[in-house]
């Protein structure tokens, strides 16, 4: 099992994200990134860009990432013994043409249709991403705030499902801490946490997965932001709640 210390897990607690975890070696995130790159040739950018929801029920290699062992491991460490993976998405930022794509401020379980609203979120490097190509932004300690108002964004190219966004006037960006990822690196976040992402002004594409994870005393209340309910798999630990239709792994864990 991978120990994380206690140190980052206090870190965790009081400012809502971890950034910079290695995860995979660059033999490994390369050759996940060739099975990106192939189902990107495969099905086009445009779907590629935020269109890849759950793809980890279809593909190996996406249930394989997401359910990497070193990966459990750190959720457990942070969450409990009983995991669930909730769903994936991949976001995927190329180099601007025409719309600057971009993330408005928010926070994850604002219309996930949790209760209790809790989640938490792997932010896997297929990319680098760094300040050139519009990495992830956290406000630090913003998930000991409540749950903010959301509205409709108003500038065009937000990637977010249904528009939403914290108000930019509400937002201080000089709070912002940018999380620069080497590919096959992780930043952990917790489902209240603020955070955002500018455009790609770079010439390279920005490519992350983001692995999200509930407890199984989490149940559904209402639809989430797709207007749909979630299939989430049990991956570690037991499922004493039973909230959720038993949802059988796609592939064996590894
Ligand atoms: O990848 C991004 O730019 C944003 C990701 C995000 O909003 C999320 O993980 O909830």
């Amino acid at each position: 099992m991978l120990k994380m210390g206690s140190n980052q897990k206090k870190t965790y607690r009081e400012q809502g994200f971890l950034n910079g975890i290695d995860l995979f070696s660059d033999d490994e995130i390369s050759g996940y990134r060739k099975q990106f790159d192939a189902l990107e040739a495969r099905l086009g950018r445009e779907t590629c860009q935020i269109g890849l929801v759950n793809s980890h029920f279809e593909e190996r290699f996406v249930w394989d990432m997401a359910t990497d062992p070193g990966l459990l491991d750190q959720m457990q460490e942070l969450m409990g013994e009983d995991l669930m993976v909730l769903g994936t998405h991949f976001f995927c930022k190329y180099p601007v043409e025409s719309t600057e794509h971009f993330v408005a401020w928010h926070q994850d379980v604002t219309y996930w249709g949790l209760e209790p609203p809790e989640a938490h979120t792997a932010w896997i490097a297929v990319d680098d991403s760094n300040l050139e190509n519009g990495c992830m932004r956290v406000i630090p300690g913003s998930h000991m705030q409540g749950l903010a108002e959301h509205s409709k964004s108003e500038s065009e190219g937000n990637l977010l499902s249904i528009n939403q966004e914290i108000p930019e006037e509400e937002m201080n960006d000089d709070e912002a801490f940018d999380l620069c990822l080497k590919a096959g690196q992780i930043s952990i976040h917790d489902g209240h946490l603020v955070h955002s992402s500018l455009p790609n002004h770079s010439q390279r594409r920005r490519c992350g997965l983001t692995v999200r994870f509930v407890k199984p005393e989490v149940r559904q209340t209402e639809l989430n932001s797709q207007k749909g309910h979630w299939n989430p798999v049990l991956v570690r630990g037991k499922d004493a709640y039973g909230h959720f239709p038993l949802k059988e792994h796609p592939f064996p864990l590894k």
